[in-house]
């Protein structure tokens, strides 16, 4: 997996979100997937239109903006369609399949209508992916989460496997796994999505852990880092996602000689 470019793994995924994201990275040469964690509605929609061309996913977390209304997703999905990055909500499900496929589809926030990856849990097994893709209404692609940059996480081991071999049973649904080593060698198809990247700090005040993304990517096995308030935070957030993109990218070709 390692050694191949995203462009020959866009072949070797079954998921068609997947497929889609690596010809968007390889095309914008960008494996940087943005964490827009903010929480007004306009402060989304001027991060994703002056960010796009740098990234390859937007990844939200849609319930913390406070002045959200249905008014935000039809502008949010023309930035994205123009800049050619994928919407990605980040809404970790964790639930029995029924709830999940209502929490997709339903509430408020309308997730499936919008966002083309999403992240979950694999705590309460199987009927994750099943409520997912109960309430799909087009193609989907599903991140699970089989580590965390949390400290102290309780995850194991064991965990972590039996993650990876969920994924491995639902390949058309499952994009990647969210995660902080290299857990899946032998499957090119699958994602690995790293998040906890920051060139500036090595921690927050709440357990969050960060990593270079020359560390990331070219000793963990990261295809895509997440990068939020590296970026959101800096002086100047354009000239800061430039910066992350160009280096993931480098520690990206520097993995493939
Ligand atoms: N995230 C993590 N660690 C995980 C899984 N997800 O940080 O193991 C998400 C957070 C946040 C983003 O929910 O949206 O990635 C990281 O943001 P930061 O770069 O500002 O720390």
């Amino acid at each position: 997996r390692l050694k191949l470019s995203y462009q020959e793994r866009a072949k070797l995924t079954k998921n068609v979100v997947a497929e889609k994201l690596f010809q968007i990275m390889s095309t914008k040469q960008t494996n940087l997937c943005l964490a827009a964690d903010v929480t007004v509605a306009s402060d989304l929609l001027n991060l994703a239109e002056q960010v796009g061309p740098y990234i390859c996913a937007l990844k939200t977390h849609i319930d913390i903006i406070e002045d959200f209304s249905s008014n935000l997703l039809s502008p949010l999905k023309e930035i994205a369609h123009r800049h050619n990055f994928l919407l990605f909500e980040d809404r970790k499900f964790a639930d029995i399949g029924k709830t999940v496929e209502l929490q997709f589809s339903k509430g408020i926030h309308l997730i499936s209508s919008w966002a083309s990856l999403v992240t979950a849990h694999s705590l309460l097994g199987k009927g994750v992916l099943d409520g997912i893709k109960a309430a799909s209404l087009d193609s989907c692609g599903v991140f699970l989460l089989a580590e965390t940059s949390a400290a102290g996480s309780l995850i194991t081991e064991s965990y972590t496997k039996s993650t990876v071999k969920l994924a491995s049973d639902y390949p058309q649904l499952v994009a990647g796994i969210v995660c902080q080593n290299n857990l899946f060698l032998d499957n090119p198809g699958l994602i690995q999505l790293t998040p906890g990247v920051n060139i500036n700090k090595t921690s927050d005040n709440m357990g969050q852990q960060y990593n270079s993304p020359e560390f990331v990517v070219g000793k963990k096995g990261a295809d895509i880092a997440v990068v939020g308030r590296g970026i959101t935070e800096a002086k100047d957030p354009v000239e800061t996602a430039k910066l992350y993109r160009n280096l993931l990218w480098e520690a990206y070709t520097m993995r493939l000689k």
